[in-house]
């Protein structure tokens, strides 16, 4: 391992807590390890972080004692069950599909459909009873019990507080009128939802976002905020659960209508992010080599029936295991995340750039014949000449990487193959001419030189 992997704050900055365990690389813990208090991650944590953590818990708990005697029915044990039921339904129904994604949050604030209808139902000792369930039941599901518990156990206690202060908002606007979701109407009762609503989240997310801050000292407080998506996700999960609520009350049988709506619209949510993700490069954000691939053998399959020309650029970083080497491979990606971009900036929007390997890029134009290709394949190289990307070097400090540059080699269609392997063949033919004439130029297939770089004057045809 190289010493630029040491720092694994940067490499999952939004991890909070994974990131300060010492030698907790990944997050998890495994078998008996983490069933000894004493080797618990949470005491390794540092000790701003530890007690921040442990006040949030505390006020949690001293909430919860606080509200556990008020009374509960009968009415109220079942509306518990019926959101429980839903939180349940709900969380089998996607767990895998958050598994895979790695983004288990995503789930916990759809849950917040069942967990906000619960803060207009139920009384505070089964609305707690109700996230702690929910939580644990999403730990076992999504995580096999394997991410930190001490993560979880805060997630759990920054709900509580969460939801206990937007059922005080509702109390006070109702006058200790319960149900919430029957008591509130008119304009008052949809402002005292949106403020409950308000509160929910500004508690829920501006704690996490505070412990994300606290162990992640050197990154950007913008970087901690999360996308504005997840936000959005929230939003429509607490409106979707104030409608629960009131559906819970007024016809409580087409409860299931809803469980049935709220999985339908979470699968049609993620379904389009998967397909993003099945073809995108995680650490470029561009197409991954298979389906850039694809995206070539369908546009020579166009050209073929229109008797057009689609050209090819196969781009390879010179040295640029220097960048690695001087400022650490965490750096060298963010490098590589700046070509990429700056290769999109370069060329057209319906030109499709790729990762094809670690750090060759290929970008497929169509339409473009050998001139048009030569100048693209030249605004492409200098993109990359004239790019500076700030980084963290191996020592945190801030630096900005610049002179990189890139060999690339070109090849069109029909001209240089009859197909898609002839044409990447020959593509990476004239990269390898490229960088055995010197690098930082451009080749094109067949042999003909499109550029040389200044400092080889000798090779300037
Ligand atoms: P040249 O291409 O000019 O011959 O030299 P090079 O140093 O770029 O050599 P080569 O293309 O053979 O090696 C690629 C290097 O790129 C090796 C590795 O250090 C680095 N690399 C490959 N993939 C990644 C990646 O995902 N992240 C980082 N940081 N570095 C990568
Ligand atoms: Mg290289
Ligand atoms: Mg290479």
């Amino acid at each position: 391992m190289t010493p630029g992997y040491h720092n694994v704050s940067v490499v999952r900055p939004l991890k909070w807590g994974v990131t300060v365990g010492r030698g907790e690389h990944s997050g998890y813990t495994r078998g008996s390890r983490r069933l000894s208090p004493g080797r618990w991650p949470l005491w390794s944590l540092p000790g701003p972080v530890l007690g921040y953590l442990l006040t949030v818990e505390t006020l949690a708990v001293l909430a919860i004692a606080c509200t556990i005697r008020l009374p509960v029915t009968g009415t109220h044990w079942l509306w518990f069950g019926l959101l429980l039921l839903g939180s349940t339904v709900h969380l089998e129904a996607v767990s895998g599909i958050d598994r895979i994604r790695d983004l288990a949050e995503g789930s916990v604030h759809l849950l917040s459909v069942w967990l906000f209808a619960g803060v207009l139902l139920l009384p505070p000792p089964l609305l707690c009873l109700l996230i702690v369930l929910g939580y644990v039941h999403s730990w076992g599901r999504v995580y096999r019990f394997r991410a930190l518990a001490h993560r979880k156990v805060f997630s759990i206690a920054t709900l509580v507080l969460g939801s206990l202060a937007a059922y005080w908002v509702l109390h006070e606007v109702s006058s200790g009128t319960e149900p919430f979701a029957a008591a509130l109407d008119g304009p008052v009762g949809l402002l005292a939802v949106i403020a409950a609503g308000i509160v929910y989240w500004m508690i829920n997310y501006g704690l996490v976002v505070a412990a994300i801050v606290m162990t992640n000292g050197d990154r950007p407080v913008r970087a901690s905020l999360g996308p504005a998506t997840d936000q959005l996700m929230l939003a429509g999960a607490m409106g979707m659960g104030s409608g629960v609520a009131v559906v819970m009350i007024a016809r409580p049988w087409w409860t299931p209508l809803l469980i049935v709506t709220v999985l339908a619209l979470h699968t049609g949510l993620l379904m389009p992010q998967f397909r993003d993700a099945s073809r995108s490069d995680a650490k470029t954000g561009l197409f991954d080599a298979v389906f850039w691939a694809k995206l070539v053998g369908d546009e020579l399959d166009r050209s073929r029936r229109l008797g057009g020309t689609t050209a090819v650029l196969l781009l390879d970083l010179d040295h640029f295991k220097r960048v690695n080497d001087e400022y650490g491979h965490l750096a060298g990606d963010m490098v590589l995340r700046g070509v990429a971009d700056a290769l999109k900036r370069a060329v057209r929007g319906h030109d499709r750039v790729g990762r094809y390997g670690g750090e060759e890029f290929a970008i497929v134009l169509p339409g473009l014949g050998i001139e048009d290709m030569a100048s693209a394949a030249e605004r492409v190289r200098a993109a990359v000449s004239g790019l500076s990307v700030p980084v963290f070097d191996l020592d945190r400090v801030e630096r900005v990487v610049s002179g990189l540059t890139a060999s690339v080699g070109a090849a069109v269609f029909p001209v240089h193959g009859a197909d898609r392997t002839a044409i990447l063949v020959a593509a990476d033919a004239a990269l390898y001419d490229a960088k055995t004439a010197g690098r930082d130029c451009t080749r094109l297939a067949g042999e003909t030189r499109l550029r040389f770089p200044s400092h080889y004057p000798d090779q300037v045809s």
